[in-house]
């Protein structure tokens, strides 16, 4: 079984791109029915941001606000401790803040190294609506947030600060992810006419060096979507996300014709190979939330303990075990 899967791996691994498809061994989504409107979001403070996004799609609010609403949910959470207000810090004790958001007609927005402002989703909303630009970084993003009337606040908690003068005891950079089972939240939206929106947002991996930006601004790296085809956004080690543009390959996988789960399965795979003998595999975990045309959607991680939430008319709000490869 090993080998055979071994072989087909190999195999996939070089047809990105090929027109004839392969089909890949991976077991078929049991949870998967083709359905919409649907929301999916990674990891357990999912839920409770699923629940404000369908909430507002119900109330009539299109995708990217019901989108925004959601994860916001997440952004001003102090107990969620990779998200906005209350996320670790860097390794100077600074809560730097990364953000993207993707309409059905590809229009996004992004800010990066984004200090001091507790939603940083809605700013990347303006730099999408309001701007000639995709993404604003840093001092800049904080300019453009504040010429927009948000309010400057101290996002480091006393819990964070606490927890980085721990850190500082030893210094060691080994970004823990799946511990308290919630990371980044990313959020993937298909409404009632198929339509798709997504949204991710992040304090990044803690004790990161001061101006380390990730994967979950960069569209394409921690988020993509393509209103033919689906979407797909990730969680995990920003790093490695961006090294396989891994968002945008799901969504060309799911054109090519893969299904979510196969399609999220070989982008961790493609990661998996080349980080396996990197100084990062001890403590890498990647994850990725994928979701089709047909509301088909899947969740695939590399190492076990990665949970996502769908939300949609049948299963209500849940929260699933995501497959995953060792
Ligand atoms: C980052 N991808 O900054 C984010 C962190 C994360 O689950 O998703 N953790 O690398």
């Amino acid at each position: 079984m090993n080998k055979r899967r071994n072989f087909i791996k190999k195999s996939i691994l070089g047809t990105v791109g090929a027109s004839s498809l392969i089909k890949c061994d991976v077991p078929t989504n049991s949870n998967a029915q083709a359905t919409y409107p649907r929301i999916i979001s990674t990891w357990n403070h999912g839920l409770s941001a699923n629940k404000e996004a369908w909430k507002n799609l119900m109330d009539g609010k299109n995708g990217i606000s019901a989108v925004e609403a959601g994860v916001k949910i997440s952004e001003a959470d102090p107990k969620v401790r990779s998200v906005g207000y209350g996320g670790f810090p860097d390794r100077e004790g600074i809560v730097t803040l990364d953000a993207c958001i993707m309409d059905k007609n590809s229009n996004c927005g992004s800010v990066s190294f984004l200090q001091n402002i507790k939603h940083p989703i809605s700013v990347a909303r303006l730099v999408m609506e309001q701007t000639p630009h995709v993404m604003l970084s840093g001092k800049g993003a904080l300019d453009f947030a504040i010429s927009k009337g948000f309010e400057q606040e101290e996002l480091l908690t006393k819990e964070s600060k606490k927890d980085w003068i721990k850190w500082k005891e030893e210094s060691k950079y080994k970004p823990v992810i799946n511990i308290e089972n919630h990371d980044t939240i990313s959020m993937l939206l298909i409404d009632n006419n198929g339509d798709l929106f997504g949204a991710c947002t992040t304090s990044g991996a803690a004790w990161k060096m001061h101006g380390r930006v990730g994967d979950s601004p960069i569209i394409g790296a921690g988020l993509f979507l393509d209103n033919e085809v689906g979407a797909a956004a990730a969680t995990g080690l920003g790093e490695a996300v961006i090294r396989t543009s891994g968002s945008a390959m799901v969504v060309e996988l799911m054109r090519q014709g893969h299904p979510p789960l196969e399609a999220c399965k070989l982008i961790v795979d493609r990661i998996s190979k080349i980080h396996r003998s990197g100084p990062d595999w001890d403590y890498l975990q990647v994850g990725f939330i994928a979701i089709n045309k047909k509301g088909e959607y899947a969740g695939y991680s590399l190492k076990k303990g990665f949970d996502y939430a769908v939300c949609d008319n049948e299963n209500q709000n849940s929260l699933l075990k995501a497959d995953y490869s060792i």
